[in-house]
């Protein structure tokens, strides 16, 4: 595991990029792309800006009514368009695969490459190799990334993040404890707020001073395993493997036009997201043992009813089950504002190419939390 050369690549705006693409009148305009929830006008969030709209204080999740009074006369909004960004995304992946000795997805736009052995862990041939991936992506679907190249995935992430947008950025070993003390503990990725805040607590307010920090200290406030992982952090060391991701679990989630109880109205639109739901189905020829329903009613409660049926890949049954659950849950009438369909408990997964790729069941992603809660909307 040592001495290894890890790429992380992060496209830059990545749908705002892809609609001015699509769009070249847009070009040179702030562009903000919007999860619209259909309730009001302007109700939803940001899903990203571009970076000409992120000079005025618009980014990610801040709410569409908000942003309209950041943006000037010139700033463009365009609702999200998610089957036409997948699309881009998967032909980028497979780019990406290609350049890699082993290879990990772990969002619609960013995935880590382990090139130790094409690289022959020589960071003058990492950095080609970088700049022929930017090429490649340029060339073919003229959007810019981001590429981070370190020894590890944690320092690699932190160092793709660190010249944004069309940045490359190389840490050598030798390097790795100065570039992560120059962050503070919360930008560490994988930190939140609330273990920074916990950290502060304990008088550790720097990343040095974690680095230092008395493991048993830490281990009686976190646990073993988190503090044995911060302190890892702090000192840039992270063994994980560059492995294919697995999936978990498939979901689909909308908000209802209005607060409703009527069965026929629920499941109509309980339906459109079946559809979707059936098509990754059959997209991933997936086996799957339990079927969810996901309701969060008007007081923001979220409530998930799941039943568990023999093995199964028949797309039908998701939605006779879905149907039951539904009636269970509407046995009380409760007025109901969004609605979420899931699929989980997987046997096998075969891609298109007959490859078998791992599953688990209770271990969670290793995605940034940041990106999990913005992506259970659309995955
Ligand atoms: P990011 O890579 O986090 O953001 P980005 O590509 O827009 O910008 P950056 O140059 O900083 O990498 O996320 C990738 C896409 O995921 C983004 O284009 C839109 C979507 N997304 C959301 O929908 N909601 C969110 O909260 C975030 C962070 C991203
Ligand atoms: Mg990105």
């Amino acid at each position: 595991m040592e001495d290894r050369v890890i790429f992380h690549i992060d496209l830059d705006s990545f749908f705002a990029s892809v609609v001015e693409l699509k769009n070249p009148e847009l070009k040179g305009k702030p562009v903000v792309v919007c999860v619209y929830s259909g309730r009001t006008k302007d109700s939803g969030i940001v899903s990203t800006a571009n970076y000409k709209a992120r000079e005025l204080g618009i980014r990610s999740g801040v709410p569409i009514k908000r942003a309209k009074k950041l943006g000037n006369e010139e700033t463009i909004f365009l609702p999200v368009d998610m089957q036409f960004y997948k699309k881009v995304s998967k032909r980028i992946m497979d780019l990406l695969e290609a350049h890699a000795d082993r290879f990990q997805q772990v969002s619609i736009d960013e995935a880590y490459l382990d090139v130790t052995e094409r690289t022959k862990n020589d960071l003058r041939l990492a950095e080609s190799l970088g700049y022929e991936i930017k090429r490649a992506i340029q060339d073919t679907e003229g959007l810019t990334c981001s590429i981070g190249i370190a020894p590890n995935k944690f320092v690699a992430k932190m160092a793709s993040n660190f010249q944004k947008p069309d940045g490359l950025t190389i840490i050598p070993q030798e390097k790795v404890i100065d570039f992560i003390s120059g962050f503070r503990i919360e930008e560490l990725h994988g930190i939140g707020r609330k273990t920074s805040a916990s950290l502060i607590e304990l008088g550790v307010t720097t990343v040095e001073e974690l680095r230092n920090g008395d493991l048993k200290l830490l281990e009686s406030r976190f646990g073993k395993n988190k503090a044995l992982d911060l302190l890892g952090k702090a000192s840039g060391i992270d063994k994980s493997p560059v492995k294919p991701e697995s999936i978990k679990q498939i979901s689909k989630i909308g908000t209802l036009k209005e607060d409703t109880d009527d069965f026929g109205t629920v499941f109509d639109y309980i339906d459109g997201l079946i559809e979707e739901l059936i098509h990754r189905v059959r997209e991933l020829k997936i086996q799957f043992r339990t079927i969810s329903l996901i309701i969060i009613d008007t007081s923001l409660k979220m409530e998930t009813k799941s039943q568990t049926v023999p093995l199964t890949e028949d797309p039908q049954v998701i939605r006779v089950i879905l149907k039951k659950l539904l009636k269970d849950y509407l046995k009380n009438p409760k007025k109901i504002r969004r609605v979420g369909v899931k699929i989980s408990n997987f046997a096998n997964l075969k891609g298109k190419n007959g490859k078998t790729f791992p599953t688990k069941s209770s271990t969670s992603r290793p995605v940034s939390k940041r990106k999990q809660s913005s992506f259970s909307d659309f995955e």
